[in-house]
């Protein structure tokens, strides 16, 4: 019988540092209050909007989120500064990414029941990387002592997915044995702390997986990828403008429209119809109904969308455990949301259970798998 692909093993690494609702709210009204009092006079002729306060119970209702993890929580909350303080490493000293990639990966290397020279690639996928070159896998792969190659690849929400859709063709293919996918989702620097629609979407967090063979496999928790299926679609309604050409533009690279920004409304209104049909689509490739299906781990962006796609696909809402939430918790982690949701809702999967992972956002961008447990 010809070998089948199978994720073998999963890590998921959570930063130490958490911050609630309640305190980001806090220190973004009291960012507000001083911005409004410095800037008095100009909102009083006209000439600049005062900023409203932000409020958690806003924040929980919209978003579904009460929760956030940060790699670096230092910073964040100075009114002054409103970013994490992230120290400037050298070229000799491990960098940030590879640092909380490297936390998961050997969670995922252990799951699997791997060692470094079981592995032959590497792939960091996740929305942003810190650099350009070298990759941050390449980095990984020499940290953990790994023989053949790596690299990075960058689809915003859907990195993650997309990613083990790689590791996946790979190893049918035969151009590797077994891959380590990992997703560093190291949001924090990214986010605008000083706008108030997205100060409070995004968490730090690193998953990772290892996808091979049945024929390699020597993990008694193993699900196979049944198939992949991805579409992208072009929108410019979820945007992070920072890039090397700012420098040529002569313009400031930390300035806000570098930063995160969404319409979300658009978003939400774009994405859900998109997502549900892609997913009842891949299914229906395998003959299966919805009702064949035991878990939904989704894309974890806001939990009104999770809730509206779900009644989408099964005609009424679905229970915690068919469709868990994790963004209570994690908030928003670009690509590595419906990982986490894999990683803590499949210890009760039994032989011949299936399940679809998906996610779905920015680009935009879902990237679906079916996975059967064996
Ligand atoms: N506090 C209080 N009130 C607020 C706040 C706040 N913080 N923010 C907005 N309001 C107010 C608004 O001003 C508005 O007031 P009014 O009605 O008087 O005009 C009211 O609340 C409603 O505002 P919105 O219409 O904007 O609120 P929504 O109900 O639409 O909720 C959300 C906003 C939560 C943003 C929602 O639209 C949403 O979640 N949409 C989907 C977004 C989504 O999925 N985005 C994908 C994210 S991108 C991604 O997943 C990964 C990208 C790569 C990541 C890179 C790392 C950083």
């Amino acid at each position: 019988m010809s070998s089948r692909v199978v994720i073998s093993g999963s890590g998921l690494w959570t930063p130490e540092h958490r911050i609630s609702n309640q305190e980001l709210v806090a220190s973004y009204n009291a960012w507000a209050d001083q911005y409004n009092s410095k800037n008095a006079q100009a909102i009083q002729a006209g000439e600049l909007e005062a900023k409203p306060h932000s409020s958690a119970e806003f924040v929980e209702k919209a978003s579904g989120i009460k929760n956030r993890y940060a790699y670096i929580k230092d910073g964040i909350l100075d009114i002054n500064r409103m970013r994490p303080r992230i120290p400037l490493r050298t070229d000799e000293q491990l960098s940030d990414q590879a640092e909380i990639a490297l936390h998961s990966a050997r969670l995922a290397l252990k799951a699997a029941n791997k060692s470094p020279a079981d592995i032959d690639a590497v792939i960091v996928s996740c929305a942003i990387t810190q650099r350009s070159f070298p990759a941050i896998a390449i980095e990984v792969q020499q940290q953990l002592g790994i023989k053949g190659f790596g690299f990075d690849m960058l689809v915003a929400c859907s990195a993650a997915t997309f990613g083990v859709h790689r590791a996946y063709e790979m190893v049918k293919a035969g151009t590797a044995k077994a891959v380590l996918v990992i997703n560093p989702e190291l949001t924090s620097p990214l986010v605008n702390y000083t706008d108030r629609d997205s100060h409070f979407i995004f968490g730090d967090v690193s998953t990772a997986m290892v996808v091979e063979s049945t024929q390699s496999c020597q993990s008694d928790n193993v699900f196979e990828i049944l198939s992949t299926k991805a579409v992208t679609q072009y929108s410019s309604n979820i945007r992070a403008n920072i890039g090397y050409v700012n420098h040529a533009n002569d313009s400031d690279p930390t300035s806000p429209d570098k930063l995160f920004y969404q319409y979300g409304r658009k978003v939400f209104k774009e994405v859900c119809p998109m997502a549900a049909e892609h997913i009842l689509q891949h299914i229906q490739q395998h003959q299966l109904d919805t009702t064949d299906v035991k878990r939904w781990w989704l894309h974890q962006a806001n939990i009104n969308m999770n809730l509206l796609i779900v009644k989408k696909i099964l005609g009424r809402d679905a229970t915690q455990q068919e469709a868990p939430i994790v963004l209570d918790e994690y908030a928003n982690t670009a690509s590595a949301g419906s990982l986490i949701a894999f990683n803590l809702h499949q210890q009760d999967m039994q032989t011949g259970d299936v399940g679809v992972l998906c996610s779905f956002g920015a680009g935009y961008s879902i990237g679906s798998l079916v996975l059967r447990k064996m």
